[in-house]
């Protein structure tokens, strides 16, 4: 069978060699006898040139310095006239061109066609050009004002500036996909929850999977989405939080985590809510402190973030180009601060912030500005947050009931998990869930859990495309999620 070579690959040490490969038409250009061909695959692209016998090219067949020349002119012309994005096979030699072939990444190499096959087709309009759908973003989160709560509104302002908006990119996702940048963007996602894994499985933790199909709501919210269950009420889970503590806690798993979907019915038409998106979740026992589940947390953020530089340097790169972002500031040993010094913080700086309040989303992000000038850290854990905003299964603080054993973790000054030592017992357990209005009924089976012996614990929730789109400074979520489900978006 034929070798075939990725077009990342191609390399200068390749000289003089034979090569094949495939991949996106992305840009043709016809040029007197001959043709320039730029073939794409993942992030990358290779310039294709073919000339015809006695043109620009020169002589017939190999000239003796490895370009082959003498193509059929029909051939050049059918290069020329294959639709773009249509799916392309090359086959050439691999030729070093004096001057670096401008717009190709992989720009050092070129290759001089024998054979160009067209695989498939493209036989629809393109509803935007790729040349476009890769140019360099015009809007930027400050652009849009960092609170808009106009999912929308960066896709409509791009537009107006002549680059693809948001919505029509999301419309024809497949064909967006393609741009490197967005390659890379889930090359990286992808990368996220190989590090969270690799991580956890090394720290002894066991990886489940919980129902997704549930009797009551997980999160005891009224954003779930209902549903028929054989003639009884069910919905969708709302996060892996009760079953992945009875695996923790009550099955004797100890340490558990899960990579899975998450569905809430928020009607938030913000640029950080989706109504599905993909939880990485962890749960567990403590001995002594529910600071060991921040240490975990601390250690597993560095391990990833150091691995997105030494794995992902190629992806960053190409997003750089397009969304143009600053390297996330991160300590090797994560800060970690209190709740009421988050407000003392602000209130230090002329912010109105009660000690026993939530914080707003705007609040969270000029706290974000505080402590990265400050301690020079884009990422740190708060903990200690007012048990008045916390969920039903959140921990008081023995030493003071109108605070609890809970915490969140942030990038840019941004919420990217949620966590807190969990009750265990059960009677305090109820005590909560009524304090919350929660029907207990509904939760039954969960709060039986930890009649049989429970160990202590505690946990986190987070939301990968909001690590993702934070860690790359991205202005929207629907960026960092592949099919995105909003309130107005159930396809593609
Ligand atoms: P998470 O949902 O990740 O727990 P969160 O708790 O900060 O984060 P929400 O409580 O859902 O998120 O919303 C946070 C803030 O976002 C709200 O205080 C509100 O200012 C704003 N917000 C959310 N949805 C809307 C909306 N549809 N319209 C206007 N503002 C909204
Ligand atoms: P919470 O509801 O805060 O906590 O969710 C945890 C994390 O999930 C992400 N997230 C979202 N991402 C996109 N769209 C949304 N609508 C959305 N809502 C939340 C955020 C958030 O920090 N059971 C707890 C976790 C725990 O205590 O273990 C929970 O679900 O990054």
């Amino acid at each position: 069978s034929r070798t075939w070579t990725k077009i990342g690959d191609l390399c200068k040490d390749m000289e003089g060699r034979e090569v094949l490969v495939r991949g996106f038409l992305h840009a043709s250009r016809g040029v007197g006898r001959g043709s320039f061909v730029v073939v794409r695959s993942s992030l990358y692209t290779v310039q294709c040139v073919a000339f015809e016998s006695g043109g620009d090219g020169g002589g017939m067949s190999d000239g003796g310095d490895g370009k082959a020349r003498g193509i059929p002119p029909a051939m050049i012309k059918f290069m020329t006239a294959v639709p773009s994005e249509s799916v392309v096979d090359v086959c050439g030699t691999l030729t070093v061109p004096e001057k670096a072939v401008e717009g190709a990444t992989q720009s050092d190499v070129e290759i001089q066609v024998t054979k160009f096959h067209c695989v498939h087709k493209a036989t629809a309009a393109m509803p935007f050009q790729m040349e476009d759908a890769c140019r360099p973003d015009l809007v930027r989160e400050t652009d849009v004002g960092a609170y808009d709560h106009d999912a929308n509104r960066s896709g409509s302002a791009a537009e107006a500036g002549g680059r693809v908006g948001q919505e029509t990119r999301l419309d024809h996702r497949w064909i967006d996909l393609r741009t490197p940048a967005n390659q890379s963007i889930f090359r990286i996602q992808s990368t996220v929850c190989a590090l969270f894994r690799e991580y956890l499985l090394d720290q002894d933790f066991v990886e489940i999977h919980t129902p997704k199909l549930l009797s009551g709501a997980s999160e005891g919210g009224a954003d779930v989405f209902t549903l028929d269950y054989f003639g009884r009420p069910a919905c969708l889970s709302m996060s892996p939080q009760l079953h992945k503590q009875m695996a923790a806690a009550c099955g004797g798993f100890e340490r558990v985590f899960e990579i899975g979907p998450v569905f809430r019915a928020e009607n938030s038409n913000t640029r950080r809510h989706l109504c599905e998106f993909t939880g990485l979740d962890l749960e567990m026992a403590i001995n002594e402190h529910y600071d060991e589940v921040l240490d975990v947390l601390g250690d597993l953020f560095v391990h990833i973030f150091d691995g997105l530089k030494s794995r992902c340097g190629r992806e960053l790169q190409r997003i750089k180009e397009q969304h143009g972002f600053d390297d996330l500031l991160y300590l090797k040993k994560t800060l970690k601060i209190d709740f009421a010094t988050g407000c003392r913080l602000l209130r230090e700086a002329g912010v109105d912030q009660g000690d026993y309040d939530d914080l707003s989303t705007e609040n969270e992000k000029k706290l974000g500005d505080i402590v990265k000038e400050k301690y020079g850290t884009e990422f740190y854990i708060m903990d200690k947050y007012p048990l008045s905003v916390r969920p039903f299964y959140t921990m008081p603080d023995p030493n003071n009931p109108k605070l609890s054993n809970s915490y969140d973790v942030f990038i840019r000054g941004q919420e990217i998990l949620s966590g807190a030592q969990r009750v265990h017992e059960p009677k305090l357990l109820e005590e909560r869930a009524r304090a919350w209005g929660i029907d207990v009924e509904t939760i039954a089976s969960y709060v039986d859990s930890f009649r049989n012996g429970a160990l202590p614990h505690g946990g986190g929730g987070i939301g990968l495309e909001r690590v993702v789109m934070l860690y790359l400074g991205l202005p929207n979520i629907r960026k960092s999620s592949m099919f995105p489900r909003d309130p107005r978006r159930i396809s593609p």
